[in-house]
């Protein structure tokens, strides 16, 4: 198996009460190929073929053996009341299944594909028993995004080229795209931004606009919408105007046109993605206007096709300015958009990322979701793992997502969960939700890394559900991929269900962010880049001391940005969750954490237990030989290896790197001795070079062999 079918395999199912299952027909409420619901009922048909080896064929008259799929609407105009949909939101689905009689029905065409999709899920975990449930989405916003250049290049892809673009157009052959949106809506998301946020504007030639309109076409069968992002200065990079003020009608009236253009191939476009002001992109400030002006203004062109300008947070310039955020990035976004609060359109959403910084290993939640109030806001989360090693290093994510979608920020003392603020019902907001950053490429298995798909997976559902429990959507997902064989099960789970941990402790602990190289690769260990660089001043890591002091009483204030009882927690080292110690608070190397140990002992053996973690995951998948196919059983196989050993890369690499530092040596005495290595300044080998590694403390003299 070569992965590409991810969790919609429909292997031949073994167990279960395979015997109960009688449907003889499908009866789909819609034939028109470009509907949802025929996607769907292939889907049936194709599902339980592979799983059942039953071939089903269409019907068009209600007998008493049929799955019934369609939306409420053609249900009730053909077979009358049904008795449930008062209950059912956009995109939601009613699933009865009694025997023989399955009923799949979706408030609109999308909600009944999502039901097909969840009924063949239930019957390929083996789950034949009547059920009866509703389920509607937490939140109307679930999309990916997608950071691909129209050169097919991707910006922090790391499982191939584009499957979008190529030579600086939409590709020709969108075979993998109409698959990928099959994926999608597999896991309930409903839209998708395909081009980079750093965006091409050359994305709005009559050439590039069929092209989305192709894209769009191949997608649609799957209710999956397309959505691009755009260049603020277009209209003076691409269209020849002399500006792109926000504020000028020249500008308004270009953006009106090219958007009246795109609709008029897409007629159903999700919207519009904008990365402005922001890492040299361009944007409103530039000419004096506010971000919400600039926002407004997309708003404005795409409000009367009913579409959505997500409007990101990540606004920072990297040539720091104290003046605006105190020379703390983390302040930045808060300090941009919290005066702008109320003043976006109804149509706009701030898409903000889930911590104050950008993806780190561990950070707490955004202080700008409390603070936007009368705007809608959406959390942004990365599938691709920019910060959490690039898919070779196994990090189920779920569990990280779940502990910033649950964290309380105490808006005004009341309960105010991240997740209820994007669904829009803590501020009462028609509008938020999620967006992913996705990055699949063209590797036949989607994210380079046949286990980084949980994080697909787990991210479609948890914008679906955020109650769900990350272990049980893990399982799920296992199950679906690899079979139900317990062994098989367990390993996966415990595997994963140990890795942002262990990731998080043989990288950077205690908040001081995930100590990567951080100027551009942000791959593999280099903590001396954290600091002294234009784009931060993250770990303050000096001879006695480290952590970024980010009270309001001594430091940059960004603790002060969140409401009284999360600042009051932040402000003091005592209250501050050690997990966010050196995020918050600049301390000795010799203070004690809650645990009694000191914070450069707790680096040490952290690091040590984190890189042990990974040398196990090669052993628990070296016990699943011959339990699942070969083929996915040796690509994973070569991932752990190569997890296994960067991370003991990254063990020694911080560790000596926080040894030469304070020159507190680690009670352990295990820091600098590696009694297991072949040292390159050691080696006699003939044909080869000793090189000066960069960054230093990646070898332990300080010397590689080419
Ligand atoms: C940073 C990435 C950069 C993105 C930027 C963003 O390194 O490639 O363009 O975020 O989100 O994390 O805009």
């Amino acid at each position: 198996e070569d992965g590409s079918q991810a969790w919609l395999r429909y292997a031949p199912v073994v167990q279960g009460e395979i015997s109960t299952f009688s449907p003889t027909s499908i009866i789909a409420l819609n034939t028109s190929e470009i509907s949802p619901v025929y996607a769907a009922r292939q889907e049936l048909q194709k599902g339980i073929r592979g799983m059942l080896g039953v071939q089903l064929g269409f019907n068009s008259t209600k007998n008493a053996s049929a799955i019934i799929v369609g939306t409420v609407e053609a249900y009730k105009a053909k077979y009358g009341d049904l008795g449930e949909q008062e209950q059912l939101v956009d995109d939601g689905f009613y699933l009865n299944s009694q025997g023989r009689n399955v009923l799949i029905i979706g408030q609109n065409e999308r909600g009944a594909l999502y039901g097909a999709f969840e009924y063949l899920s239930r019957l390929a975990q083996g789950n034949f028993g009547p059920v009866s449930s509703i389920s509607n989405p937490h939140a109307p916003i679930r999309w990916a995004n997608e950071w691909n250049n129209l050169d097919g290049t991707i910006e922090r892809g790391y499982a191939g080229p584009s499957i979008f673009f190529e030579g600086g157009f939409v590709k020709e052959n969108l075979t993998r795209v109409a698959e990928y949106a099959r994926l999608l809506a597999s896991v309930r998301i409903n839209a998708v931004v395909v081009n980079n946020v750093n965006a091409n504007p050359t994305l709005l030639s009559a050439r590039n606009i069929e092209g989305l309109g192709r894209l769009a076409d191949v997608m649609r069968p799957y209710g999956v919408q397309l959505g691009i992002a755009l260049n603020f200065a277009a209209p003076q990079t691409f269209g020849q105007l002399d500006t792109f003020d926000p504020l000028d009608p020249k500008v308004d009236a270009w953006w009106g046109n090219n958007t009246d253009q795109i609709y008029a191939r897409v007629p159903d476009m999700a919207g519009y993605l904008i990365k402005a002001n922001s890492e040299g992109q361009p944007g409103p400030l530039t000419y004096n206007r506010t971000l919400a002006e600039g926002a407004n203004m997309f708003a404005r062109a795409v409000a009367k096709y009913g579409g959505v300008v997500m409007f990101r947070a990540f606004v920072y310039d990297n040539k720091l300015n104290p003046a605006i955020w105190k020379a703390d990035r983390a302040n930045a976004a808060f300090e941009f958009f919290r005066h702008l609060d109320g003043k976006f359109d109804e149509n706009v959403v701030v898409q903000i990322k889930y911590g104050p910084i950008d993806f780190q290993v561990r950070e707490p939640a955004s202080p700008l979701f409390s603070a936007l109030r009368q705007t809608n806001t959406a959390i942004e989360l990365q599938i691709t793992q920019e910060y959490l090693g690039h898919q070779t290093h196994l990090v189920y994510l779920s569990p990280l997502w779940k502990e910033i979608l649950d964290f309380d920020l105490r808006a005004d003392n009341k309960s105010s969960q991240v997740k209820d603020i994007v669904s829009g019902k803590r501020f009462k907001r028609s509008l938020g939700g999620f967006a992913g950053v996705v990055n699949v490429g063209t590797n036949t298995n989607w994210l380079g890394h046949h286990l980084a798909m949980s994080n697909l997976y787990a991210y479609g559902m948890m914008a679906w559900d955020p109650s769900v429990d990350p272990e049980t959507i893990l399982q799920d997902w296992a199950r679906l991929t690899f079979g139900s064989d317990r062994a098989v099960l367990d390993t996966i789970t415990s595997m994963s269900m140990s890795s942002w941990p262990a990731y998080e402790n043989y990288t950077g602990n205690l908040g001081i962010q995930t100590l990567t190289d951080i100027l551009y690769t942000h791959f593999g260990p280099n903590p001396a880049s954290q600091d002294n660089n234009g784009w931060g001043q993250w770990t303050r890591a000096n001879k006695k001391s480290l952590g970024m002091d980010r009270t309001v009483r001594n430091g940059t204030g960004n603790a002060g940005q969140y409401p009284p009882e999360i600042a009051q927690m932040y402000e003091n080292t005592e209250s501050t969750p050690d997990n966010l110690l050196l995020w918050f608070h600049h301390v000795p190397y010799t203070h004690r954490l809650k645990s009694g140990e000191t914070v450069i002992q707790h680096f040490y053996d952290a690091h040590y237990a984190g890189a042990a973690v990974a040398q196990e995951f090669v052993k628990q998948w070296e016990s699943l030989k011959g339990k699942i196919d070969e083929q996915r059983y040796q690509e994973v196989l070569f991932r752990q290896e190569f997890h296994a050993g960067h991370a003991l890369v990254w063990r020694d690499s911080i560790n000596q790197f926080y040894y030469n530092l304070s020159e507190i040596p680690d009670e352990a005495k295990r820091v600098g001795i590696h009694p297991f290595r072949f040292e390159a300044e050691k080696m006699t080998l003939s044909g080869y070079r000793p090189y000066a590694v960069n960054p230093f403390h990646t070898a332990s003299g300080y010397t590689a062999v080419v």
